[in-house]
């Protein structure tokens, strides 16, 4: 089980996850990430985008050619679920006041959900202004949280697991200008007890560092391993050291 194992895992240390949209990479490139992703820097691979035109189905059997490591779907939409997958996080977009993102497409993706073997993990899921518009933020037509408002953040992440979501998403948006600042992941992790995953704008071994620091029981970076699989081992290569260090 998916969840259970991340549970475990947090007991001794932190995780990190590979995002891969679909539309981002092709066969020389997901099979570079499954051959590059080791169980010792990569715990679970994302796959999903706010738009997505390739074939998520391709993509997940594609990783799955390569790479044992749990593939879980992070859909942008009802188009993005796969049965090859894993698992899938169930994500309700709880910064925002869209009642699609927060129950519509959850009723419309539920029977199809239930006839899959996929893991099903609902997540709390909060998008955080960052200095830019994000595809997120245009697709789902809602507001991200301003960045210097923690304690509208913490009482979201706070309502999110009341309301059962089993992990808070804090997301940046995908090439965010400004990845979460620790102020509101320290602020988070504090007041709740279920794992914290970080995303959006994280490239560096250094913002990694800080991230886990401030808070972040799980990573995720995409836009950063799209630049060239040699780019992507040297950072699973840092991901490596970081995670003997202790935080
Ligand atoms: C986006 O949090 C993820 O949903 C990853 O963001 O592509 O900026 O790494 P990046």
């Amino acid at each position: 089980m998916i969840y259970s194992s991340i549970l475990d895992k947090l007991k001794t240390g932190k995780l990190f996850s590979l995002l891969v949209d679909p539309d981002k990479h092709d066969r020389n490139s997901l099979r570079a990430i499954g051959e590059t992703a080791s169980p010792e820097t990569v715990d679970f691979i994302l796959v999903g985008g706010s738009l997505v035109s390739g074939s998520v189905d391709e993509t997940v059997s594609m990783l799955k050619e390569s790479t044992n490591l749990p593939v879980i779907l992070f859909p942008g939409n009802v188009l993005q679920i796969s049965p090859l997958a894993d698992g899938i996080l169930l994500l309700s977009l709880i910064s925002g006041r869209n009642p699609e993102f927060l129950i519509g497409n959850h009723v419309i993706a539920a029977p199809v959900l239930r006839k899959t073997e996929l893991e099903i993990i609902p997540t709390g899921y909060i998008l955080v202004e960052n200095g830019r518009t994000t595809s997120v933020e245009y697709m789902s037509n809602t507001k991200p949280i301003p960045s210097d408002k923690i304690d509208l953040a913490v009482a979201t992440a706070i309502a999110g697991e009341m309301l059962g979501h089993k992990l808070i998403y804090l997301e940046a948006g995908s090439g965010a200008k400004e990845n979460i600042n620790a102020g509101m992941i320290r602020e988070i992790r504090l007041q709740i007890s279920i794992p914290l995953i970080v995303g959006g704008g994280i490239h560096t071994p250094d913002q990694i560092r800080e991230t886990y620091k401030a808070g972040a029981d799980i990573i995720v970076v995409g836009s950063a391993i799209e630049k060239g699989s040699g780019e992507m081992a040297g950072l699973l290569n840092s991901i490596w050291k970081i995670r003997q260090e202790s935080f």
